[in-house]
């Protein structure tokens, strides 16, 4: 097997043909292109969960990236899948700025030597993004300049089939860096999700933790029809995904985050990336909503292959 660019990885033979894109030139020879989304490279942490967590252990998210401006200022969450995309929300982003991207990070204070900065060379939103809610189509696609090596410390979380189902029999998790989430004030956005962040913000303020280290929270899926019901009609689409109750606990999870859920063979999906929740976090009875990222996986591998 042969391979096209130099960044092709020791654990390549397992990957399945879904990995790659067979392309053809000219000369009729096959190339294979390193893999889009990398199922059987992915969702894999060293760190057992322990439900009642607060902080996180170090790297226990490995897919957990933060998105800064270029002023190391954190403003969201999201989740590497290969090894030079990450998903995020598209409410987090705008495709003419330029973000960092933290990898490998556990305390932003603390320089671990494990994090790899990367900056953005393109933001791709989802083109049926609306900023006014339900926010249909939250989700984005961030090309790091440069691939990552993976390490027990970044490596990708794995993106679920377009018919992998998560239930409140599975076990969830949130995580993100929660102190920040202010930092979109200064980018332009619609006033209806400021004043969300802003009740973010409050909620995290009361919270006696070390925001400056990764949060994380066991959360139970609540199913859509459930959802749909204690939000009302019209505000749950079959492409979000909730969780939780609406109580504080939801809002540990940075915006773009992911919501991680363990899959049939023990590997860790991105099953959602965070997208909105009651106003004040602390109104019990209003699940918070994420992006399904099942349903967007065309779009994602269509996106990535295009780009
Ligand atoms: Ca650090």
């Amino acid at each position: 097997m042969q391979f096209m660019f130099g960044f092709a990885f020791a654990f390549d033979l397992h990957l399945n043909c879904l990995q790659y894109i067979v392309v053809t030139f000219g000369t009729g020879d096959l190339f294979y292109i390193p893999y889009v989304v990398p199922d059987d490279i992915c969702g894999l942490t060293s760190i057992q969960k322990i439900v009642g967590g607060s902080e996180s252990e170090a790297h226990a998210w490995p897919w957990q990236v933060s998105l800064q401006t270029s002023s190391d200022f954190h403003f969201c969450g999201g989740s590497l899948i290969n090894n030079q995309w990450v998903v995020t929300a598209a409410h987090c982003v705008e495709e003419s700025e330029t973000y960092q991207i933290v990898l490998g990070e556990h305390d932003r204070n603390v320089d671990h030597g494990p994090e790899v900065t990367r900056t953005t060379i393109k933001v791709i939103k989802h083109e049926d993004y609306h900023g006014e809610a339900p926010y249909p189509n939250d989700i984005a696609l961030l090309k790091l300049h440069q691939p990552v090596e993976f390490t027990a410390e970044i490596y990708p979380a794995c993106v679920p089939m377009s018919d992998d189902v998560f239930t409140k029999e599975t076990e969830c998790w949130i995580s993100g860096w929660g102190d920040t989430k202010g930092n979109r004030i200064d980018i332009d956005i619609d006033i209806e999700y400021l004043l969300l962040v802003l009740s973010y913000i409050l909620v995290n303020k009361q919270d006696t933790g070390d925001r400056t280290k990764l949060q994380e929270m066991r959360i139970d899926v609540v199913d859509n029809q459930s959802c749909g019901e204690k939000w009302g009609k019209g505000y749950i689409l079959d492409t979000n995904i909730c969780v939780g109750n609406g109580d504080i606990g939801a809002c540990n999870g940075d915006s773009g985050g992911p919501l991680s859920c363990r899959g049939d063979s023990n590997t860790w999906m991105l099953a959602g990336a965070t997208s909105w929740g009651i106003s004040g976090c602390q109104t019990a009875g209003y699940p918070n909503v994420y992006t399904r990222i099942s349903k967007y996986r065309q779009w994602i591998i269509e996106h990535i292959v295009a780009n």
